[in-house]
Parts: structure tokens; sequence; C-alpha cells
């Protein structure tokens, strides 16, 4: 019913994703040059879709614009939370109390904000890696210390290391633990077995505990997805971080929810935080949570299809690359240790040889080399050519250098 095939021109819209990737990716200005022009690169990195956003909320929007007036805005009334929480009860069986809701102008600035008011000065931030690199800025933007527990990764398959996650837990500098679930790059969705065990860790210590869920609605189907609130009923240092940014393309509005069960954090947080909502941003999101869901399952359904034909596509034509068709997300996490060595940069190489634009294992704090993080958000089309072009030239590559030993 929804037309996910559709190639919408993003320029001229100010997007990240076709007008920012010199400076997110490559850290240089407009005059960095390829020998690719802009709009002949294929975009497969940052984490926004090439979908458009469905029809119901363009409408929410348009109903709000049609009152005309956009003064100081903040979320009052109860119908927002009301579309919110019964998204998670409907998708998660989980309910959380409205006092608790906050708002954000983004997953983002939230954690920033949240490091600075748990960790002390001499304080430290955990988290699992790889990881989103954010985690890091995040404890970085405060002058905080952070510290990885490596996950193990088997032929692609990512668990908990649980003794390495205990023992960094364990320190009494360490009081915050950020945790992705689902992960950002894996994708995994982690079972309510990891979930308890984590959770008991961080319970024994008295970590707090943000749970970034922002991934936690674009699952593969026949996944499910737990709430870490649902695990720990009753833990107060919990905060859970959920969106409709990347669910329904929605990110530029800048708008997330984050639930802060301690009233003393969360005065903390009324009080310093600068308490207003985009009003077009509260009617985007109403609607998708009270009409989007029919869209979200046509997406999933497209995903899942995208996630596929990218296996069948890499078996065919880079067998030698690890693989495996993520729980979550839409970013496929590619193991290419066979054909790079760990100091190439990839984003540069794909970007120079291949023209596409792609995050590598650099941009993930660590445990990441020789890896590559592809958007696969975007029409079937574009995926085929964005995956031609770099099967391609990693196969050029390959034979030169193979030509190169013989001579
Ligand atoms: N948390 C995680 C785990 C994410 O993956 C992202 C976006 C955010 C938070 C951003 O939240 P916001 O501030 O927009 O509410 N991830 C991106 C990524 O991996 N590449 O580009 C964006």
């Amino acid at each position: 019913m929804y037309n996910f095939d559709e190639v919408i021109d993003r320029r001229h819209t100010n997007a990240l994703n076709t007008d920012g990737f010199r400076d997110y990716i490559f850290h240089a200005d407009e005059t960095m040059t390829f020998p690719y022009k802009d709009e002949e690169f294929i975009r497969m990195w940052v984490a926004d879709m090439e979908f458009a956003t469905p029809d119901v909320v363009v409408d929410g929007i348009r109903e709000r614009l049609e009152h005309k007036i956009f003064g100081y805005t903040r979320v009052f009334e109860k119908r927002y939370y009301d579309a919110f929480s019964t998204w998670c009860q409907r998708h998660y069986d989980f309910h959380f109390d409205r006092k608790e809701l906050v708002m954000s102008n983004g997953i983002v600035p939230a954690l920033y904000e949240l490091v600075e008011y748990i960790c002390k000065p001499d304080e430290k931030v955990l988290f699992l890696s790889p990881s989103y690199a954010y985690f890091k800025h995040a404890a970085e933007f405060s002058g905080r210390e952070f510290v990885c527990s490596p996950l193990n990764n088997s032929d692609g398959y990512y668990t908990i290391n649980f003794e390495d996650f205990e023992k960094r837990a364990a320190d009494e500098k360490t009081t915050l633990f950020i945790f992705c679930n689902p992960h950002n790059p894996s994708g995994r969705v982690w079972k309510e077995e990891e979930l308890r065990r984590l959770a008991e860790i961080c319970e024994k210590y008295g970590l707090w505990v943000i749970s970034d869920e922002i991934h936690c609605d674009l699952l593969r189907l026949g996944q499910h997805h737990i709430p870490m609130g649902k695990i720990m009923p009753e833990y107060k240092r919990l905060i859970t971080c959920m969106a409709a940014s990347k669910t329904f393309n929605l990110a530029g509005m800048m708008i997330s929810n984050i639930l802060i069960r301690d009233e003393e954090l969360r005065a903390v947080w009324l009080d310093r935080h600068y308490n207003f909502d985009n009003p077009l941003s509260i009617a985007a999101v109403q609607a998708a949570y009270e009409k989007g869901e029919p869209w979200l399952m046509e997406l999933r359904a497209y995903l899942d299809e995208n996630f596929r034909f990218t296996e069948r596509y890499l078996k065919e034509h880079l067998p030698e690359a690890g693989f495996r068709i993520s729980e979550s997300t839409y970013l496929a996490w590619v193991d290419l240790s066979a054909y790079f060595e760990p100091d190439e940069n990839l984003p540069m190489f794909f970007a120079y040889k291949a023209g596409v634009l792609l995050e590598g294992g650099n941009m993930f704090v660590q445990d990441s080399d020789c890896f590559i993080r592809l958007n696969l958000a975007c029409p079937r089309a574009t995926l085929e050519e964005g995956l031609c072009r770099i099967c391609e030239a990693v196969n050029t590559k390959h034979t030169e250098k193979y030509m190169g030993e013989q001579q």
C-alpha cells in the first residue's frame, strides 16, 4: 500500500544526509573533493531513512499548521501521554506513569545532560562496545571518563561478556551504565535472560542505568523488544529513552521521550532543562503513535526484504564478508576483515573507490576494526546500486593486490 520504492530528492532541504557528510564522516569542509559529484553518491551512512514519513504524520503537522500560531509550546495536554503510553502498552506491554515523562530535543542531548546530572566529575560511564559513538561523546562532553565492556562476537552474533561487565560495574567509580537496547551497531535485540543478568549486576552495584531504546520499534518481523523498565519494574535509578524519530523518519523534528523514575533526578532535569517543545513536532509524533502502525508494519516487511537481498548479494559477490541479518534496526554490520587491514580508513576507501558513503568501524569507539555499517533504509534499486559498487570496489582492490604480488 505504501511506496517504499519512491526515490525522493533530498537536496536543498538542509539534510545532514546529503549536505553534512564531509564534516560528519571526514571532519572536512567543502573543499574536500571526490571522484564523484555529491549527487552521484549512494548514501548509506547516517541513521535516517530515504523513505517518506507516512501521510498520517504529514496530515498531523498540517492540522497543527492550520492553527496558525506557533508561540512557546510544551507538552501540557494528556493526549500526548495517551498516544505514547498506548503505543508502549500495545507493542511492549509496558506501562509507565505520566509524571515520569519528560521531553528532550533528542536522546543525544538528553544523554549529555544526564551524564552531568548523575556522575560526579571523578565518576565513570560504562557501556558495551562496539558502541554508538555518542555514548562516548556524552561522557567526554562533561569530562567524565568512559569504560567499555567489549561484547563477544561469535560469527557475527554479539553477546554480553557478563564476567567482564561485572568486573567493570564493580568499580566504585563507575556509577552509570548507558545501555543500547536494541544495540546499535549490531542490531541485537537483547533477550529476557540477558536483560535479567544485566539488571542483576546493575542492581547489585547500585548503578544508574540509561536504557536507550530508540531503535525498539524497528524490529525484524518475529522479533520482540523488552523494555528494561519491565525487567526492573521497581528500580528508581532507571531512565528509559524512546522516540518516534527513527521509527517514522522524524529525526529533524527533534523530540524524544525520556522516562525518569527518580524524583530527585527528575526535579534536577525540570529545573535545568530548557523545557520547550516544537509545536509541529508534538503534532507529528502524536499522529505517528496514534495512526502510524499500519505504515510501520509495511516498513518492517520492506526492511526485512532489504536485509535478505543484502544477504544474498554479499554471499554471491563478496563471499568472505561476515554478515548476519540484524535482529533490529535498518543497519547492516558487515565484517570485511578478510579484505582489509585494521588501519584502513573504510569510509574514505568507499567514498573514493565506490562512490558510496557509509560508516566505518572507526566511528564505533572500539572493537570494530574492518567493519562497515550500511544503512539499508532505502529503495531497493538504491540498495542494489550501493551493494554493487561496494562489492566491485573490494573485488577490484583484491585483484590489484593479487596481481601486484604476482609481479
Ligand atoms: N541513540 C542511539 C542508539 C542512536 O543510534 C541514535 C541515532 C540516537 C540515540 C540519536 O537520537 P536523537 O538525538 O536523534 O534523538 N543514531 C545515529 C547513527 O547511528 N548514525 O546517525 C544517527
